[in-house]
C-alpha cells in the first residue's frame, strides 16, 4: 500500500511539474519520442530513487582525464564531486593523468575510492579528448567486469553544484548539450561531411549530445566507446577529423543506438554564471576557462 502511495505521489509530481512548466511558458520535454525519460528537476523523487538503487548494492565507476594544464581543475572537480556525486553509493574514480604527482589530496567520502593511472602526454588537445574513447574501452574490457555496475565518463574542467545521483542511472545515458537544448535540429553542429564516419545528414538527429558526460551499464558503454574509437580510426585512415572530434562520433552513435535515458542540461551546464528559464538547478557545470592558455598548442 505504501509503495502504491509513493508511486501515485511520484506520478502526481511528474504531472504537476510537467503542467506547471507548460503554463509558465518554459516547457521542458520529459520524454523522448522513443519513450526514454529526460531527467529534469521535478521529474523524480530523489528519496524513492535512492531507496530503489540502494537495494541493488551497485558501484559506479567514473573516469576522469587530466593531462597537461588540466590537472589544475582536479581539486575543485573532486572536492565538489565528493559533496554532490552519488553520495551514499559506492563510487570508484579512475583518474588518468600524465602527472600523477600533481593529483591533489582530496578526502574521499565513505565507499568512494580514487585510482590514479599514468598515461603518456599528448601534444594535441584533440588527441587527448578523442583518446579517451580507447582508454575507457580498455578499462571496461580489462578491469571493470567484477568491479562496477555502471560507469560515467566526465570532463574534468567542470564542477558539481547540486545533486547528481541514482536518477541518472540507466542502460545507456546521454546528456543534452547545454548550448543546443532549445535549438532546432538543423542548427546542431553535427558532422556534415559524408567522408567522415560521424556524418549525419540534414533533417536527421534527435538531440545534440555532449561528450563531456555520458554513461550507462558497462556493456553498453563498452560498445559505445569501442564503436566510437573504431569510427575515429577509420576517419584517421581517411585523413579526416570530425568537426567536434569524439563528440561528433558520439552523436552519430546515439542517433542509431538511442540512449535509454537522457539527462537535461542541468547535468552539464556551460558556465555557472549563465542562466536559462528551463534550468532550475545546475548540478554540474563547465568552468569558464581560457582555452588558448590551458590547451596545448
Ligand atoms: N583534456 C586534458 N588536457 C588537455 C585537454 C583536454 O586533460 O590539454 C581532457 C579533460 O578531461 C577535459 C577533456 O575535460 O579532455 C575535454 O577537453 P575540453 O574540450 O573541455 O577542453
Amino acid at each position: 500500500l505504501l509503495g502504491m502511495f509513493v508511486g501515485l505521489s511520484l506520478s502526481g509530481l511528474i504531472l504537476l511539474s510537467y503542467t506547471s512548466s507548460w503554463f509558465s511558458g518554459t516547457d521542458i520535454v520529459s520524454m523522448t519520442p522513443w519513450l526514454a525519460p529526460v531527467v529534469w528537476e521535478g521529474t523524480f523523487d530523489s528519496i524513492l530513487i535512492d531507496s530503489i538503487f540502494k537495494q541493488q548494492n551497485i558501484t559506479i565507476a567514473t573516469t576522469v582525464f587530466a593531462l597537461g594544464k588540466y590537472t589544475r581543475f582536479l581539486k575543485d572537480f573532486l572536492e565538489s564531486a565528493e559533496e554532490h556525486y552519488f553520495v551514499g553509493f559506492r563510487v570508484h574514480y579512475y583518474l588518468f593523468t600524465d602527472q600523477p604527482e600533481a593529483v591533489p589530496e582530496v578526502k574521499m567520502g565513505e565507499n568512494h575510492h580514487l585510482t590514479v593511472r599514468r598515461v603518456p602526454s599528448l601534444d594535441r588537445w584533440q588527441d587527448i579528448s578523442m583518446g579517451r574513447m580507447e582508454i575507457i574501452e580498455k578499462l571496461i574490457k580489462n578491469e571493470l567486469a567484477n568491479e562496477a555496475d555502471y560507469i560515467f565518463c566526465l570532463d574534468v574542467d567542470a564542477k558539481f553544484y547540486g545533486r547528481w545521483g541514482a536518477e541518472s542511472l540507466d542502460r545507456l545515458v546521454g546528456v543534452i548539450h547545454p548550448w543546443f537544448f532549445d535549438y532546432p535540429r538543423d542548427q546542431f553542429s553535427y558532422e556534415r561531411r559524408p567522408e567522415s564516419q560521424a556524418f549525419i545528414p540534414a533533417g536527421e538527429g534527435d538531440y545534440y549530445y555532449t561528450a563531456a558526460a555520458f554513461g550507462g551499464s558497462l556493456a553498453d558503454v563498452h560498445h559505445l566507446t569501442k564503436t566510437c574509437w573504431e569510427q575515429l580510426n577509420i576517419d584517421i585512415a581517411n585523413s579526416i577529423e570530425a568537426i567536434w572530434h569524439e563528440e561528433s562520433h558520439l552523436n552519430k552513435y546515439f542517433l542509431y543506438t538511442k540512449p535509454s535515458k537522457l539527462l537535461s542540461p542541468e547535468y552539464l551546464w556551460r558556465d555557472i554564471s549563465i542562466s536559462a528559464d528551463q534550468v532550475k538547478i545546475i548540478r554540474f557545470s563547465h568552468v569558464a576557462k581560457n582555452y588558448a592558455e590551458v590547451r596545448p598548442n
